[in-house]
């Protein structure tokens, strides 16, 4: 180990450690913006994380930035002497002047980064803005689920990092020179070539305002507001375990009631549950996988993720008929309640809108699918992200915390069981949908409804499932962020991996945390274990646990469907994919 000094306080470093790191164990703060410790992103080009060298026997007194300074034997540091502390306030002062200053007008306003560096530096003047400057950068506005202001971008490159190193996309670049430098798309001239998939996680890492869902709040609010509109919200199994922190939750409180109660509040005419037609997926891609698996046909990809819907189409477009052809639970559950919903309830299937409250921005994308809809009259009319459902609540004034917790009323479409609840966790379709395979072909219930053997949290899990009957024994893996979705995609085009049925998210964790999902300062993803333990409380505390055996599942089928993948079924419930 190295002794040395931070702020007068004897600290033991190991070798190669920076300054940062150390000082952060010791428990002293170093301000920081470019730098993200989760995923070893160091660039050192915001430089606020400077500090003061005042003894060293290599170099003498110094200012370094200590996220990518190693400590030495015998070195002495200040983080907060007056030098240490001008030279923090310049440089923030320098990137503030570089970004475009209208915070109130910002969609990270009160919950951003750079915000937070300004305070603790007493930034109180600006004695550099030129707006002319920030304003003449580019606001990418071309994608229907994001938006990218690089007005507000301060060249951190977490989202060049994140795209690149851990999701294998590598979609953005840094283009230009100076001022003028700035994140952009991978050959941007050709929106054709266009190789983002909407994951979001450059999203989530982003430490400002310069990257965002598109918000849609206002259209959201046009229909509550609308006395002629019967609105229709649905929210994903995600979003009920990720969303309490937003009002002083601890992280994993399942605000499922208080989210109820809220849109009751804002005016919302029904709620549903997106578990709800999680339930009904388990149905139609079971029936579709069990189908294949008779025909000798393998994989079965899920299609439940948009933003894997995006990589397979924009990446590997030879997989697509590999893809399960049921539509997603959101879509499922737009689907039906403009269809079977209008039949029972004596509402005009026109004039239902429905909005979707998402922890994902593809999400916005997939509602946006010319095959789920005709345009102008989509299926999804909004899909607002968890984070824009926030700002939303904010806006009409409630308080999550204070709201007194409802609970579903609809009678047809908000029934769910254990199984749908889990879809929110990397693992959780596998294991549902198992559940329900095992009951068709053995004509009982599994003995251990919990199939700990799928819940790993490891990239690539497989697993090998007997199924009985005369499907018997059935490979499956599960693979949750694009990198190793890349590579588990690969294998199977080489031939290289043998399985029958591939579970894939493209965000790290599954849904608890999407990339329209609350961001944590400073952290990448720090909250998935709390959410996904609630989501398997929730499955533990339902009396049913298995998608088939969902009451209104079953009244669904019985009044409306006739059987999974019937004709019916498959018209309004499945789709199909295009490169
Ligand atoms: Fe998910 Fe879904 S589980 S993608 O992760 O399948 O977003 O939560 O809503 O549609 O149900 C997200 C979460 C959903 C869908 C469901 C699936
Ligand atoms: Fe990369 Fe995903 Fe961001 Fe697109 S949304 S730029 S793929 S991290």
């Amino acid at each position: 180990t190295i002794k040395l000094q931070i702020n007068n306080k004897q600290c033991m470093a190991f070798p190669n450690e920076t300054i940062l790191s150390c000082a952060r164990r010791h428990d002293i703060y170093i301000p920081t913006l470019c730098e993200l410790d989760d995923i070893d992103h160091t660039p050192g080009t915001c430089r606020v994380c400077v500090v003061e060298i005042t003894h060293s026997k290599h170099n003498g007194a110094q200012i370094v930035t200590s996220c990518n300074t190693p400590v030495r034997e015998g070195m002495t540091v200040q983080t907060r002497s007056k030098k240490a502390r001008d030279m923090q306030k310049l440089q923030v002062e320098l990137l503030m002047a570089d970004h475009l200053q209208d915070c109130a007008t910002c969609i990270r306003h009160g919950d951003c980064e750079l915000q937070d560096v300004a305070q603790y530096v007493g930034l109180t003047e600006n004695r550099f803005f030129d707006r002319l400057l920030a304003e003449s950068r580019p606001v990418d506005e071309a994608s229907t689920s994001m938006i990218r202001d690089m007005r507000r971008c301060i060249r951190c490159q977490r989202c060049v990092a994140i795209c690149r190193d851990h999701q294998g996309i590598d979609a953005l670049v840094m283009e230009g020179t100076g001022n003028n430098r700035v994140v952009a798309l991978r050959d941007s001239t050709d929106p054709m070539s266009n190789i983002c998939v909407s994951c979001g996680q450059c999203v989530l890492v982003c430490p400002t305002g310069a990257l965002g869902e598109r918000d849609e709040i206002d259209k959201a609010l046009d229909y509550i507001c609308d006395p002629d509109i019967t609105t229709v919200v649905q929210f994903a199994p995600a979003v009920r375990v990720a969303f309490g922190e937003e009002f002083g939750m601890p992280a994993g409180t399942n605000v499922e009631g208080h989210v109820i109660a809220a849109c009751r509040k804002i005016g919302v005419d029904i709620v549903l549950d997106t578990n709800f037609a999680a339930d009904v997926v388990i149905m139609e891609e079971g029936t579709e996988l069990l189908g294949r698996l008779k025909e000798g046909r393998k994989p079965t990809f899920t299609s439940c993720c948009p933003a894997w819907i995006n990589f397979a189409e924009t990446h590997y477009p030879d997989i697509l008929p590999l893809l399960s052809s049921t539509k997603s639970p959101q879509q499922v559950l737009s689907t039906i309640a403009k269809t079977y919903l209008p039949e029972k309830q004596d509402i005009a299937a026109d004039k239902i809108r429905v909005i979707s409250i998402m922890p994902c921005i593809a999400k916005k994308d997939e509602a946006a699918r010319p095959q789920l809809g005709e345009a102008g009259k989509q299926d999804t009319d909004v899909v607002l992200t968890t984070r824009e459902f926030a700002r939303l609540l904010r806006r009409e004034g409630i308080d999550l915390k204070t709201i007194k917790p409802s609970s579903f009323d609809n009678p047809y479409m908000s029934e769910y069981s254990g199984a749908a609840a889990i879809f929110g966790t990397t693992g959780g379709v596998m294991e549902a949908a198992v559940r329900t395979i095992y009951s068709v072909v053995n004509g009982k219930e599994l003995d251990k409804v919990e199939l700990t053997q799928l819940r790993g949290f490891e990239g690539v899990r497989e697993a090998t499932v007997d199924l009985g009957g005369p499907i018997g024994a059935v490979k499956v893996a599960m693979v949750h962020g694009l990198g190793d979705t890349r590579k588990l995609v690969e294998m199977v085009r080489s031939g290289e991996a043998d399985y029958d049925f591939i579970e894939v998210m493209a965000c790290p964790g599954g849904c608890v945390d999407g990339g329209g999902s609350l961001r944590s300062k400073k952290a990448y993803l720090p909250l998935a274990m709390a959410r996904r333990e609630t989501i398997y409380n929730v499955d533990r505390k339902t009396n049913v646990r298995q998608s088939h055996k969902n009451m209104q599942v079953q009244a669904l089928y019985r009044d409306f469907l006739q059987a999974p993948n019937s004709e019916k079924a498959h018209h309004l419930l499945h789709t199909h994919y295009e490169d």
